[in-house]
């Protein structure tokens, strides 16, 4: 455990047995994980599968969390709740999952070990991570990438909507 405590950012994923209630109890159960707070979470986006396309359209949020944690003992608590969700510990690569919980960013790590990148590369790849985001951090410094406002400007908003407006096309 660290003294002090470390903002950090947790991108949910799901496409499977109803992926809007998963991601609703994935944050649930953030706000109960131990040495940590949960302090805010980003609107629901639908998004379209990035991967393998013939799998169900998703359901991606971001949760932003105060902890005492490490970021690797906050990721294996992540780990942990994936598990507990029922989401098999082999799964195919890009394929459909119950519940995909990402570090995105912890405080100001950078860190490129086999086991831990941070800040994950997603972010500054794919707009449902960063649509999200920028929901409840656009002035978020993503260590050693810029402004998570500027950062959106980069990546099409094709295929990302907030769930509950209707879905870009169907008027
Ligand atoms: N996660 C993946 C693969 N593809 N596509 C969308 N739209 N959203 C995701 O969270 C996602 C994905 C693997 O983690
Ligand atoms: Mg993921
Ligand atoms: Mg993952």
């Amino acid at each position: 455990m660290t003294a002090v405590w470390q903002p950090a950012y947790i991108g949910l994923g799901s496409n499977l047995m109803d992926p809007a209630l998963q991601v609703r109890k994935a944050v649930q159960c953030l706000g109960a994980l131990p040495q940590t707070r949960l302090v805010t979470v980003s609107r629901l986006f639908g998004s379209r599968p990035l991967g393998l396309v013939t799998q169900p359209d998703f359901v991606n949020a971001v949760a932003g969390v105060l902890t005492r944690l490490t970021a690797v003992a906050l990721l294996q608590e992540l780990r942990d709740l994936e598990a507990q969700a029922g989401r098999p510990a082999v799964h195919e690569h890009w394929g459909p999952r119950v519940i995909d919980l990402d570090l995105l960013v912890f405080g100001r790590e950078q860190c490129s070990s086999p086991d831990l990148l941070l800040p994950h590369p997603g972010v500054v790849e794919r707009n449902f991570v960063l649509y999200p985001l920028a929901d409840i951090a656009p002035d978020l410094q993503v260590p050693g990438q810029g402004r998570v406002r500027e950062l959106l400007t980069r990546v099409s908003a094709d295929g990302v909507w907030p769930l509950g407006e209707a879905r870009p096309g169907e008027g």
